[in-house]
């Protein structure tokens, strides 16, 4: 097969966060593109040029408008389309089951059984779903091969080219950063020719379980570093030091002259918790792939210290409660952030839900504000008139601004309480307006 614009015709399967902009790059690029996704008011949407994505992506809604004039791409249900597609990106959810962590790939098995059926000989599949160590081996290539009796790499052709995702960046995340591509040389150098027409990022040939282990990887580092900075949180509210200013003081440290670059050095930020769509479930993808082969320590500890943090929250506010001689069953609580990063209104995995679980066992009256989440955009003075407390749980630049007089002026109690999970507060100062400051690292 060779790579046309005029030629290839690209089929996306699943029109998320991932394969609605990759489908939009591509069309715009000048191929023919079908996007497949089981739900029909989307489908609808994209079909009549709106943008499905929520949240600000910039420059999405002006690709979905500019596309949209070109008419070359369109949304549809039906997965028969594969028939006619020579190349077919799948890019379904790969969630993991919350008590086992085992993958849950029911999205990506039915996709895949529907590709199978309808699979045109010599036609490129490429998993851009993440996945755990050995999937594309135990269960893409067994299903592809078993519902279309077609033998991989003789018959269809097949890589995995993982997404390097975030909200709030999508396309200019797909077309600069580096990616990695699984499969046979001749595979993956076809993969290229696919990719160079939307991706400037360097793109590393590599095979599958390569590929697959990169990218649950760098995310289970990732979290494995933040789960270090919570610790350390912990540690010094333990030894009476400022987690903030010690993390300051290491990062400092990089001046020193030395190979390792400076990012590998930087001590991560300590927090209310680690929430999302990656960081929490791909590093039990990663462990995943060598089941019943080791037992890693580190990566499930990590998860372990990460999914505590919530749960600190509510001793700190229990710490300050107990300060201020006030009861948590006859007191309002003002949660401010929902959403599990700041400046943004993605909820998935946050860790306020841990939080509101905890304050739920409870007497107290909880109110929760986030000035991004559709649910909870209400007016800060109402949410903040008569709360004994209010608990920092998301980074958002609206509640850096506030000011701590005004803060208290509109709590309106004695003793006011800030617990404050992102360091948005300043500890001497809001001492000094006379809040109880309880700061994740820094009480
Ligand atoms: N968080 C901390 N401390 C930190 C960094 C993050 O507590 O130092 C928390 C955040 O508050 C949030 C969660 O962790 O609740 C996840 O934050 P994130 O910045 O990792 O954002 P994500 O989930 O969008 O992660 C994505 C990942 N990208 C891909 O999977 C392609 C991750 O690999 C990136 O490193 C990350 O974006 C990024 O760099 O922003």
């Amino acid at each position: 097969m060779q790579i046309k614009k005029n030629k290839t015709k690209i089929a996306v399967c699943g029109l998320g966060y991932v394969g609605y902009p990759v489908a939009l790059l591509f069309a715009k690029a000048g191929f023919e593109v079908v996007g497949v996704d089981l739900n029909e008011e989307k489908v609808k949407k994209i079909n009549r040029g709106i943008n499905p994505i929520q949240g600000k992506e910039p420059g999405l809604n002006e690709l979905t408008k500019e596309v949209y004039k070109k008419d070359n791409f369109r949304a549809t249900t039906d997965q028969a389309i594969y028939k006619d597609a020579d190349v077919i990106i799948v890019a379904v959810e790969t969630p993991v089951e919350d008590e086992t962590h085992e993958p849950a790939y029911i999205a990506l098995k039915s996709a895949l059984k529907a590709i199978g059926r309808n699979l045109k000989k010599d036609s490129l599949i490429i998993i851009e779903s993440t996945i755990a160590p050995g999937t594309m081996d135990n269960i893409v290539k067994p299903i592809l091969e078993g519902e279309s009796g077609l033998n991989v790499n003789r018959d269809f052709l097949l890589a995995n080219c993982p997404e390097r995702l975030m909200p709030g960046h999508l396309l200019e995340n797909i077309v600069n950063y580096n990616r990695v591509l699984g499969g046979s040389p001749k595979i993956t150098a076809l993969a290229r020719e696919l990719y160079k027409h939307i991706i400037k990022g360097k793109i590393d040939e590599t095979d599958w379980i390569t590929a697959e282990v990169v990218k649950a990887g760098e995310n289970a580092y990732r979290d494995v570093q933040i789960a270090f900075a919570n610790e350390m949180a912990l540690l010094c509210e333990a030894m009476g030091a400022n987690v903030w200013k010690v993390r300051e003081l290491i990062n400092e440290c990089k001046k020193v002259k030395d190979t390792r670059s400076e990012a590998l050095r930087q001590m991560h930020l300590p927090g209310a918790g680690v929430g999302g769509h990656c960081i929490p479930k791909d590093p039990w993808l990663l462990i995943y792939g060598a089941k019943d082969l080791i037992d890693p320590k580190i990566i499930p500890l990590a998860r372990q210290i990460n999914n505590f943090m919530p749960r600190h929250m509510m001793d700190l506010l229990k710490e300050a409660l107990k300060e201020a001689g006030k009861d948590i069953n006859s007191v309002k609580i003002a949660v401010l952030g929902y959403a599990y990063a700041g400046n943004s209104d993605d909820c998935r995995n946050t860790p306020t839900d841990t939080l509101l679980k905890l304050l739920g066992q409870t007497e107290a009256k909880v109110i929760v504000q986030d000035p991004f989440v559709k649910d909870y955009k209400l007016p800060l003075d109402q949410v903040l008139k008569g709360a004994q407390a209010i608990i920092l749980m998301t980074d958002h630049d609206q509640y850096k601004k506030i000011s701590l007089s005004k803060l208290k002026k509109l709590m309106k109690v004695t003793k006011p309480i800030i617990v404050d999970g992102r360091n948005c507060f300043n500890k001497e100062e809001a001492q000094k307006t006379g809040f109880i400051y309880k700061g994740v690292g820094n009480i």
